[in-house]
């Protein structure tokens, strides 16, 4: 299965077979005070800088997120969404759990985003699958609904199973629905990984659908956490998963060592041209 996203002229296609498509997660203003600041004084200068940083590092999409306490992101996300196409072609990831933020960022945006997110909730199905519908944007769905969030993985897939069911109802194309199994801190919970990963290989096996995560979620309030990610990270790749939200100046390497490893990249091309593109 394909989903294809679009920035202005920009297309990306990401495929169930690989190879991993990184959406970029830093512009997010979680521990990141001078995001904040410069938001709130109405400047994007760093907004692009960490746009150029991300695309140089190898992000083929970025995650825009700018929540943050006090802040109308009604206003501020289709602003910045303004902003970094008029510098970048990239496809954007429209990461708020306002919905309307959401569609008032897809009226400006040109090409076809990807909206972060829709859930199992009924509300969140009812407002947001037609607006996806409306302007021909792709979703995130995550796998967590009304009764909140289980540790079961198969009650995770029947989640899943919903929201693909309700969004092809409302009109949306199988493929334009990426899932996210929900990635968790192990700090928090010993069992969060291995109910993701197995998540991530039900949803792989028997939906046969895109799938995304936070994937730096998992080390909050760790030491070391370019390890932890970078062993979640490789071993989510083997489930399925085909297009992380995570940090490009940290991950890109081992998620092309990791499709080579898996046979996606013959002659190591790919592998090879990221290595050089660093000297
Ligand atoms: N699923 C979906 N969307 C998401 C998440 C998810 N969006 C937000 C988040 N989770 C993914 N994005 C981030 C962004 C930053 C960090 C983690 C997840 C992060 N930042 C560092 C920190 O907090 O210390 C700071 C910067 C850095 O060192 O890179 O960890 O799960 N659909």
């Amino acid at each position: 299965m394909i989903t294809t996203l679009r920035g202005k002229t920009k297309e990306v296609a990401i495929s169930t077979e690989g190879p991993v498509v990184i959406i970029g997660e830093s512009i997010n203003p979680t521990r990141r005070k001078k995001l904040v600041s410069t938001l709130q004084a109405n400047n994007f200068d760093f907004v692009l800088e960490l746009a150029e940083t991300q695309i140089k590092a190898g992000a083929d999409v970025l995650d825009v997120n700018v929540g943050f306490p006090g802040v109308n992101d009604v206003k501020l996300l289709p602003e910045t969404v303004k902003v970094l196409q008029e510098h970048f072609d990239v496809p954007l990831c429209l990461d708020s759990p306002n919905p309307m933020a959401i569609e008032a960022s897809l009226k400006v945006a040109e090409g076809k985003c990807l909206i972060n997110s829709v859930n199992g909730e009924e509300k969140s199905l009812q407002t947001l699958l037609p607006v996806a519908r409306e302007y021909g944007a792709a979703i995130i769905g995550l796998c967590m609904d009304d009764d909140g969030i289980t540790h079961f993985p198969e009650k995770r897939l029947a989640i899943a199973e919903k929201i693909i069911e309700r969004a092809i109802s409302a009109g949306i194309k199988a493929e334009d629905i990426i899932i996210d199994p929900l990635a968790m801190a192990v700090s928090a919970d010993p069992q969060a990984c291995i109910v993701t990963l197995e998540t991530i290989r039900l949803i792989h096996t028997r939906l046969g659908h895109n799938i995304t995560q936070g994937a730096s979620n998992i080390s909050f309030g760790l030491p070391d956490r370019e390890s932890l990610n970078a062993s979640f990270m490789a071993v989510s790749i083997y489930n399925g998963l085909t297009c992380p939200i995570a940090n490009p100046e940290k991950i890109t390497a081992m998620v092309r060592a990791t499709d080579l490893v898996l046979g996606r990249d013959d002659f190591a091309v790919r592998f090879v041209e990221f290595f050089q593109s660093r000297q």
